[in-house]
């Protein structure tokens, strides 16, 4: 199962065979007041500062949300989005839980970008879904419904099969569906970890769909989240994950997605892994 994800000048294949898809999530208001200030006052430099360092830092795709209070994201979104995919090669993954902004941002967006996302809310189905078809985008589906974020792994494989049989029934390819299994914080449900990884492996192999998953959140409140978070990155590669929305930035998470790979036989002659290396020590050299 392919996915093909394309920027301006690049192309991007999500699959279990490939080396593991970073979308960079630093462009994103949450808990970020330089960023959204940037946000608010339209400083385009700084944000595409932003997406220029996340890509020199190894993201592959990145990950475009400008939701917070007193931004009207159906304006900016698409405004933001169409300066990122100029000023950086790789595709664009567009975050909100606002179609009208989903659909003026795919309007301006080159390539073939990610749609973020639908969940398994109808009110949802009925928007998204439609939009991935009529524009020809993979989208993001996260495993929640009406109910909320199912605790056990059952329900959440269950809804999965509901989105993915209705995108189906759209014409959407099945390629194109991209299941995000939502990691909570450790630190309030110590079975969120357990949950989150089985419902991978069990959607990558009973549905053949690739995963995404957004890791950060796993190890808020605790210390050392470092620590945790690559933790996570390690375990996931071995359950079916495909892509991981992360902070590229981090040094260690990019390290560890490649150490992963390179050992579950997803990076051929340790290429990626060694080439991130002697990147690295040159950045270092020219710094010194
Ligand atoms: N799944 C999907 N999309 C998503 C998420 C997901 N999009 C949004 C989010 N979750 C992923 N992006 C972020 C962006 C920032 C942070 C977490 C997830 C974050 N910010 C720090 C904070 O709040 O403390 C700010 C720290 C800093 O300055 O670096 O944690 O799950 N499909």
């Amino acid at each position: 199962m392919e996915t093909v994800v394309e920027g301006k000048n690049s192309r991007v294949i999500i699959s279990k065979t490939a080396p593991t898809v970073i979308i960079g999530e630093r462009i994103n208001p949450t808990g970020k007041k330089r960023l959204t200030a940037a946000l608010k006052d339209r400083d385009f430099d700084f944000i595409i500062r932003e997406a220029i360092r996340q890509v020199e830092a190894g993201a592959h795709i990145i990950d475009v949300n400008v939701g917070a209070s007193g931004i009207d994201e159906e304006e900016l979104l698409p405004e933001v989005v169409k300066r990122v995919a100029d000023a950086v090669d790789v595709p664009i993954c567009i975050d909100s839980s606002n179609p009208a902004a989903l659909e003026a941002a795919l309007k301006v967006c080159p390539g073939r970008p990610l749609l973020n996302s639908t969940t398994g809310e109808e009110k949802s189905l009925v928007t998204v879904l439609p939009l991935a078809k009529k524009y020809n985008v993979p989208v993001i589906a996260l495993v929640n419904d009406e109910r909320g974020i199912p605790k056990d792994t059952a329900t959440r494989v269950v809804i999965a099969k509901k989105i993915l049989d209705r995108a189906v029934s759209l014409g959407i390819a099945p390629e194109d569906i991209l299941i995000d299994v939502l990691v909570l914080p450790i630190g309030a449900d110590t079975e969120t970890g357990k949950v989150t990884f089985d419902t991978a492996r069990r959607v990558s192999e009973e549905l053949g769909l690739n995963i995404v998953v957004g890791a950060s959140n796993v190890s808020h409140g605790l210390p050392d989240r470092k620590v945790i978070n690559t933790a996570f990155f390690a375990l996931g590669a071995a359950c079916g994950m495909t892509a991981y929305i992360a902070d590229p930035t981090v040094v260690e998470i990019t390290q560890t997605i490649l150490a992963a790979d390179l050992l579950l036989g997803k990076d051929e002659w340790a290429g990626n892994y060694i080439s991130f290396y002697r990147k690295k020590e040159a950045s270092k050299n020219a710094a010194a």
